[in-house]
Order: C-alpha cells, then sequence, then structure tokens
C-alpha cells in the first residue's frame, strides 16, 4: 500500500454518503465494515468549520512529515489531552440514572417544603449510586458501602440527600474522616490494594478507633455484598430538621426502601463476579431501565422530637448509632422511580455534583458534627474537581427553578447577565433579584450555647451496644457470613498485633463472634478491649436482616438456561415460559453461540456463550441436556463450573435427566434446592430464595 492514497470526498456523494469505492485506500474504516446510511450532520471543527477528512492529517507528499498548520488533527488532539478531570477522592465509581419523586403523604404538619408537603406532585430528580474506595475503572462487586447520592429538582431549589447503603458511619467526628478514608485506600508505598478493605492500613486504623465497631458489623455483612444496586436501601445517616412555618422543628432521618426487596450475593460469587462482569451492577441498572423495568424505591421518615430524642439509649447526633425501627417506626410517605438512562455519562453521572449543604426551605441541618463537616467539604472538593464555581451551571447540577442572584464571572461563566447592576440593596435596578423574607430559607430557631473546646461528648461514649444489637439481631446464616468475613479480611492483615486488638473488640460485642474468628484465625484467647461505656441490651431488631427483607418474588431475577446439542426443545421452551410468566428474565447458555440443534432438529440461538457465561450471572439455573449432551459437557470445565458454582452459591438448579446427569459427573449431591423440571413450581419457588441449609455442605464456616 506504499502509494495509496485516501480521499475521502471522492467515496461520498453530495449528501456524504458512502459511494462505491473507487480508489484504493489505505486503512479506511469504510473499506472494512458497512457504515450507515442517513442524513448526518456535517462533521465540524469546534469552531463550525466543515471537516473534508477525518481519516488522514495534512502531510507534505504522499509519506512525508505531518504539517503543523494541520488545525483539524491539533483540535483533536489537544481537546482529547485535556478529556480528564480528577475522579472523586471516594465514591468515584457510580452508576447514575435520571427519575422522580411522587409524594404520597404530605408532611405538612411539619415542614414547609414543597416537596414534602404537595401529594401527587412528581420532582424530577438524579441518582448516583456508587462504590467508595476503588477508582472509576474498578469492578462493581467490592466488598464495600454503597453510596446513594438523590439530587431533586424542587420548585424551591436544589435539595440533595446524599446517603449511603448503611444507616451508619464509621466516625463521630468529621476531623478523623481523611484518616479513615487514606487507610482504607490502596497503600501510598505500595498502590495496592485496589477497591478493599482486606490489608493492614484499615484494619490498623480500625482496631483503635472503637467508635468504628458497630459500621465493621455492617461491613462484614452481605449488606456490602448486593447482589444489585436495585436491591438495596438507602439512608440519609444523620438526624435532619424538619421546620414548620411556626419554625418548630421535628427531627427526620430518611430511609429508601427498594421495591424488589433486599438480596445479596455469596462473598465467593461477589469475587468472580468481579471476573465475569466487571460492570455487573451498572448493566443490570442499564438493562432494567432499557427494558422499561424501571428502579423504585420508597422514601421512608423516621420523625422524633427532642424529649424523644433525650429519652433514646444513645446519642442520635452521633452519626455511629441507628434509631432501631421498633423504636420509631418508618413512615413511608413517597416513591422514587428510575426511569431514563442518561445520555452521557460523563456530562450526567461523573459531572453531577451532590452537596448535602444543598437544603430547601423547611429543611435543616442537626448538630451531628460528621453532617456538618461535610456541609463544607463537598463544595470544597466539587470545585477542585469541576474546576469553577459555576459548575452549578452545568445542566445536571442546574435548578430547574428560575435562579439568579449578583455572583458574576469566574472560569467558565456561561451565564450573560443584563444590565449594570451586581449588587444588592440597590435602588438603580427594578427587577435584580432581592431577598424573600418570608419564604426565603431559614434556619430552625434552636439555642445552642456552651464552652468552646475539642470536646467528645460522654453520650458519644457506648461504641459496642449497638454493634451487639446487630450481630445478634442477624439470622444464624448471616450471622456466619459475618464470622468468616472477619476472618477472611483478618486473615489478609501481616501484623498480628492488629488481629489481636480486633478479637478483643469482638469480645466486647458478643463472646461467641469473637470466638469464632479467633479459631478462624487460630488464634487463642485474647484480653478484651476496654469499653469507654457499659454494654447495654437493646431489644433485638429483625429490621436488620437481610433474609428477612428479601421479598417473594422473581422480580428483578435472571434463571440461565444451560443447553447444549440434543437438549429436549419442548423442555427448553416450557422452562421459558414458566419462568418468564414468573416475572424473572431468562438466558439461554449453550457451548455456540449462533445456534443448538435441539433434539426435534430445531435451531435454538444462545444469548451467552458458555465459557463467557458463567452461572455466578444468574440467580438461579434450569440444567435441559440429553445424555450424550451431558457426557460431553463433564468433560469441559466451564460446564462443571456452571453447576457447582450454582450449588456452592446456593442457587436453586433445576434439571432433566441429562441435567441430572451433569450434576452427578460434578459430584454435585442431590437436595432440597436441586429440583425436576416437571415440578416447576416447586423450582420457581426455590428460586426466589437462596438455599441457606446448603451452606453447611459446600464451605466451611467459622
Ligand atoms: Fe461523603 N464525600 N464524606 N459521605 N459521600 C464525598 O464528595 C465526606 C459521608 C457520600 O455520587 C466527596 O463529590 C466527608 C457520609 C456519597 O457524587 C467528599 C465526610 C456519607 C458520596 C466527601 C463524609 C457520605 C460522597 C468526594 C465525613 C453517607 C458520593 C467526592 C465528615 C451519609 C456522591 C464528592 C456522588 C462523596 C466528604 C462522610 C456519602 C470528599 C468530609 C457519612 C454518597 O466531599
Amino acid at each position: 500500500m506504499k502509494n495509496a492514497k485516501t480521499d475521502i470526498r471522492r467515496r461520498t456523494d453530495s449528501k456524504g454518503h458512502m459511494a462505491p469505492q473507487s480508489q484504493p485506500v489505505g486503512g479506511n474504516p469504510g473499506e472494512l465494515h458497512q457504515i450507515a446510511a442517513g442524513e448526518h450532520a456535517p462533521l465540524t471543527t469546534n469552531q463550525g468549520v466543515s471537516i473534508s477528512d477525518n481519516q488522514n492529517s495534512l502531510k507534505s507528499g504522499t509519506r512525508g512529515p505531518i504539517l503543523l498548520e494541520d488545525f483539524v488533527l491539533r483540535e483533536k488532539i489537544n481537546h482529547f489531552d485535556h478529556e480528564r478531570i480528577p475522579e472523586r477522592i471516594v465514591h468515584a465509581r457510580g452508576t447514575g440514572a435520571h427519575g422522580f419523586f411522587e409524594l404520597k403523604e404530605s408532611l405538612a404538619k411539619y415542614t414547609t417544603a414543597k416537596i414534602l408537603s404537595e401529594v401527587g406532585v412528581k420532582t424530577p430528580l438524579f441518582t448516583r449510586i456508587s462504590t467508595v474506595a476503588g477508582g472509576a475503572g474498578s469492578v462493581d462487586t467490592p466488598r464495600d458501602i454503597r453510596g446513594f447520592a438523590v439530587k431533586f429538582y424542587t420548585k424551591e431549589g436544589n435539595w440533595d440527600l446524599v446517603g449511603n447503603n448503611i444507616p451508619v458511619f464509621f466516625i463521630q467526628d468529621a476531623i478523623k474522616f481523611h484518616d479513615l478514608i487514606h487507610a482504607v485506600k490502596m497503600e501510598p508505598d505500595s498502590g495496592f490494594p485496589q477497591s478493599a478493605t482486606a490489608h493492614d492500613n484499615f484494619w490498623d486504623f480500625i482496631s483503635l478507633t472503637p467508635e468504628s465497631m458497630h459500621t465493621v458489623m455492617w461491613i462484614m455483612s452481605d449488606r456490602t455484598l448486593p447482589r444489585s444496586l436495585r436491591m438495596i436501601e438507602g439512608f440519609g445517616v444523620h438526624s435532619f430538621r424538619l421546620v414548620s412555618d411556626s419554625g418548630a422543628s421535628t427531627f427526620v432521618k430518611f430511609h429508601w426502601r427498594p421495591k424488589l426487596g433486599l438480596q445479596s450475593t455469596i462473598w465467593d460469587e461477589a469475587v468472580k463476579l468481579a471476573g465475569a462482569d466487571p460492570d455487573f451492577h451498572r448493566r443490570d441498572m442499564f438493562e432494567a431501565i432499557q427494558a422499561g423495568k424501571f428502579p423504585e424505591w420508597e422514601l421512608a421518615v423516621q420523625l422524633f422530637s427532642q424529649s424523644e430524642a433525650d429519652a433514646f439509649p444513645f446519642d442520635h447526633l452521633d452519626a455511629t448509632k441507628l434509631i432501631p425501627e421498633e423504636l420509631i417506626p418508618l413512615k413511608v410517605i413517597g416513591r422514587m422511580v428510575l426511569d431514563r438512562w442518561p445520555n452521557n455519562f460523563f456530562a450526567e453521572t461523573e459531572q453531577v455534583a451532590f452537596c448535602p449543604s444543598n437544603v430547601v426551605p423547611g429543611i435543616d441541618f442537626s448538630n451531628d458534627p460528621l453532617l456538618q463537616g461535610r456541609l463544607f467539604s463537598y463544595l470544597d472538593t466539587q470545585l477542585s474537581r469541576l474546576g469553577s464555581p459555576n459548575f452549578h451551571q452545568i445542566p445536571v447540577n442546574a435548578p430547574k427553578c428560575p435562579f439568579g442572584n449578583h455572583q458574576r464571572d469566574g472560569h467558565m461563566q456561561m451565564e450573560q447577565p443584563k444590565g449594570s447592576i451586581n449588587y444588592e440593596p440597590s435602588s438603580l435596578s427594578k427587577d435584580s433579584p432581592r431577598e424573600t423574607p418570608n419564604a426565603g430559607f431559614r434556619s430552625a430557631p434552636v439555642q445552642d450555647s456552651g464552652e468552646k473546646g475539642r470536646i467528645r461528648p460522654e453520650s458519644f461514649a457506648d461504641h459496642y451496644s449497638q454493634a451487639r444489637l446487630f450481630y445478634l439481631s442477624q439470622t444464624t446464616y448471616e450471622q456466619a457470613h459475618i464470622a468468616s468475613a472477619l476472618v477472611f479480611e483478618l486473615s489478609k492483615v501481616a501484623h498480628t498485633h492488629i488481629q489481636e486488638a480486633m478479637v478483643g473488640h469482638l469480645r466486647r460485642i458478643e463472646e461467641s463472634l469473637a470466638k469464632r474468628v479467633a479459631d478462624g484465625l487460630g488464634m487463642s484467647q485474647l484480653p478484651k478491649a476496654p469499653a469507654a461505656a457499659l454494654v447495654k441490651q437493646m431489644k433485638l431488631s429483625p429490621a436488620l436482616q437481610i433474609i428477612g427483607k428479601m421479598k417473594d418474588s422473581l422480580d428483578g431475577r435472571t434463571v440461565g438456561i444451560l443447553v447444549a446439542k440434543g437438549s429436549d426443545g419442548a423442555a427448553i421452551r416450557s422452562a421459558k415460559r414458566a419462568v418468564a410468566n414468573a416475572g424473572a428474565s431468562v438466558k439461554v447458555v449453550a457451548p455456540t453461540l449462533g445456534g443448538t440443534k435441539l433434539a426435534d432438529g430445531s435451531m435454538l440461538k444462545a444469548d451467552g456463550q458458555l465459557a463467557g457465561t458463567p452461572s455466578v450471572l444468574f440467580d438461579a439455573i434450569v440444567v435441559i441436556l440429553s445424555e450424550a449432551g451431558a457426557n460431553m459437557l463433564s468433560k469441559e470445565s466451564s460446564a462443571i463450573d456452571f453447576v457447582r458454582d450454582a450449588f456452592a452459591h446456593l442457587k436453586a438448579i433445576g434439571v432433566d435427566r441429562g441435567g441430572q446427569s451433569l450434576l452427578k459427573g460434578a459430584g454435585l449431591a442431590n437436595d432440597a434446592g436441586i429440583i425436576g423440571i416437571s415440578e416447576m413450581q416447586a423450582f420457581l419457588a426455590a428460586a426466589k430464595t437462596r438455599q441457606w441449609d446448603r451452606e453447611a455442605s459446600v464451605r466451611t464456616l467459622p
């Protein structure tokens, strides 16, 4: 192709459509693939100049050097070189979607906020769900808290409810946040581990921070291994205030409850998912929205007065404490539906800037010292991340109600305010913005006084009672998972004094848990950590379980059907129908993608090729095989892993005779979760949950 020359003009007709190739070309994409025909807008530079050739830079001679005057090439290079902005320091990996909030029950008695008092009104919003520790390119399924941030574009301005999928936090005071995050992130000398708490720095910090113990119980539970972002709860964490017209205020905690119920993965499954599909959660959310199965949550509140708060056996201003639902029940007030995927990931999901300080009239802050620190941090971080004080003008961040003031200029100013008045008060303008004394934002008139000092209140001293409450409220299966997560994490810690200190804390939480972990690590009995306050026995809260909050439904779940040459076509069709009727998605997996010849001679196209579609991607599996197919797959490690993993991950397995043979070949013994496909209803019932009783037969739990 030495003398090959490309001239795109010769290859397109007057509308820019591809014309038959007449010239020899060197490496033109049009040569290799068919380019879609249509009414295309002209490709231009950023100055609007239309581009004649986007395949070849300007050269002197056929093989000569590129010329500096090629402004088309230079503009592309310049823009590309500046495509990245700093990723978020925490919560860098996230998935976002547009939607709406609809109020069902008015809180007008408590607040002037229109979004919480106008029943039936739909408020547009943008939600971003994230992991905390990993970078933007990390995987979706590490053991990690999920951020749950919602920006409501209310009629009275933007309200950002920036929460997590866990109702408590590691620390009580904002001044410790930076140490916590440094400790959890990759270690600064080695640069690893990415997106994992299983390392010395994290557990060193935690073992020296007893206030973290309650959150540690949550992160070691299956809450940090969600099956889907559509199956997590969200919590505002801190107490906020609702403020009424008269200035009276009521404390409030916000909760999101998923319509699909809660569900988590098994640790081994989460690890394998990271390899099978690093975008597992993002893809799940994308596919659900594209299919019109819009993710939905209820918004619920816990409302309580100052005198009720004074009677709690803990301090609600301490973000390491939750208010059990049994103490203050949840009141459901509305729903959030996510119904539109962003047009552009960067413009929306990456550039969205949440600030807990964004509240609207009628909503106010509490004195939680963690919240107070957050009120400063987020605006500050957006300034460095988005690079301009005008980031509120980016469409995903801009309020959808009128807004204006006398702030002017700055980097990347998009507005062109008219007139000569850029201050207030002013006698020279009739229409420049003024204060709104009655309806404008007013803080709740709360009396605060005290001696200045770096003080941790006595009421924050109890670090173990709620950790114990959480652990003891779990089912036995969930308790075992917490113990084995602790053994796994601490087994990655090289310094034994850190492991010992952690076991000392666990002894304060629950002796039997400490023993399980110590035994799992091969350690002998260790001293208890000192406790600053008496550990209280609290009434158990089953609402803290996941298993108790799974829904009796296959909505949002996926069943994989493994088939091969010679499988029974009628059985496959009937299984597909039954699963789809029960509300789940179905995917057929086969050794080849293009077509599998079934026993009846028909050809079946698969949705996934066996080696690239492991059973971790499904909630339950069905195996329909001929005897010959079973024999063939018994020699295929991906088929053996398919059924073994489904078994080890406690999934229901539906089988015909050939399927049963493959299970036998994989060394799997029958149990109640392995069900003949002739008993389809029993299989569907089993597919709605995990086969918890199987667990003891597949792994050693401490
Ligand atoms: Fe954040 N947090 N945080 N955080 N946080 C950030 O802001 C911070 C805390 C949460 O999808 C940062 O825009 C401090 C609790 C979410 O864009 C930063 C403290 C809770 C997101 C920041 C906390 C959260 C963030 C990094 C302790 C649950 C992602 C990038 C005082 C209630 C939002 C950014 C999104 C992000 C600071 C603790 C939730 C650095 C100082 C508690 C969901 O400003």
